[in-house]
């Protein structure tokens, strides 16, 4: 079996030592980061989704895969945000009020850190106030938010009505995703973006700034 379809099964079983060890073999064997991110561990995230929307599997095997995923994203993170690009612009990242999903999230952060971009990542279960007085006191042009639950997406909505109160929208743009997220919903709830992907995110930041 090939070291990336290796590292989605290990994923897959949840074994963060194994998936460890392989992600630093396949660096050594000087396999493309992305493709270790995307065939492998992604891969693995991916079959592990299907499998809990099946209920094939539980909780507890998905937060064991979420951690073999961090531990294989702790190896290629400097690969991703290596070489010393100057700040292009401000960005505070994090996942909405009452929802504790943070790999997607993590994963943008890199992405973009990874572009040049300045990323002030509040974490996850972050309140509205908070995104806004982190970006109005960072000075930060962008307010990036994310949501894999359907309960928390109204968070969204939120944020981008306070900015509209204290008269900062479109000083500040608002870039949305997450599973639960669709350019639709972007649209209705007045976001200046939807981004489905962080290569995404970082494209569409490129061409606004
Ligand atoms: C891992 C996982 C968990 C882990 C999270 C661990 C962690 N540290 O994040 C744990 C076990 C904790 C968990 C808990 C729960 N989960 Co869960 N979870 C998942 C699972 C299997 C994978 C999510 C993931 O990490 N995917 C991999 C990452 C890389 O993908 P991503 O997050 O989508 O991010 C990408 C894009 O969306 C985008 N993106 C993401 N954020 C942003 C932000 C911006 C600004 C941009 C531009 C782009 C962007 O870029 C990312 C990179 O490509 C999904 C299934 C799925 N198919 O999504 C369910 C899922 C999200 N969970 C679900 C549910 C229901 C729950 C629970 C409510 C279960 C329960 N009964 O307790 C709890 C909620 C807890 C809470 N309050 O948040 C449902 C949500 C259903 C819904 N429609 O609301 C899903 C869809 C499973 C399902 N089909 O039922 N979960």
């Amino acid at each position: 079996m090939d070291i990336l379809q290796q590292i989605s099964e290990q994923i897959d079983l949840g074994d963060d030592e194994k998936v460890y060890e392989l992600t630093a073999t396949a660096i050594e064997q000087k396999i493309p980061v992305k493709r270790i991110l995307e065939e492998g561990l992604l891969d693995g995230m991916n079959i592990v989704g299907k499998k809990f929307k099946e209920h094939d599997i539980f909780l507890p095997e998905v937060l064991m895969a979420a951690k073999a995923m961090n531990a294989g994203m702790e190896l290629i993170k400097p690969l991703l945000l290596s070489g010393n690009i100057p700040m292009k612009a401000k960005v505070v990242l994090g996942t909405v009020r009452g929802d504790l999903h943070d790999i997607g999230k993590n994963l943008v952060g890199v992405m973009l850190k990874g572009a040049g971009f300045e990323v002030i990542d509040l974490g996850n279960d972050v309140s509205p106030e908070k995104f806004i007085e982190t970006a109005k006191r960072e000075g930060a042009q962008f307010i990036g938010m994310s949501t894999l639950l359907t309960t928390t997406m109204p968070v969204m909505k939120e944020v981008i009505e306070l900015l509209r109160i204290e008269n900062l929208e479109g000083k500040i743009k608002t870039l949305v995703g997450g599973a639960a997220v669709s350019k639709s919903y972007a649209e209705e709830i007045g976001a200046t973006a939807y981004c489905y992907d962080g290569s995404n995110a970082v494209e569409y930041l490129n061409s606004v700034i």
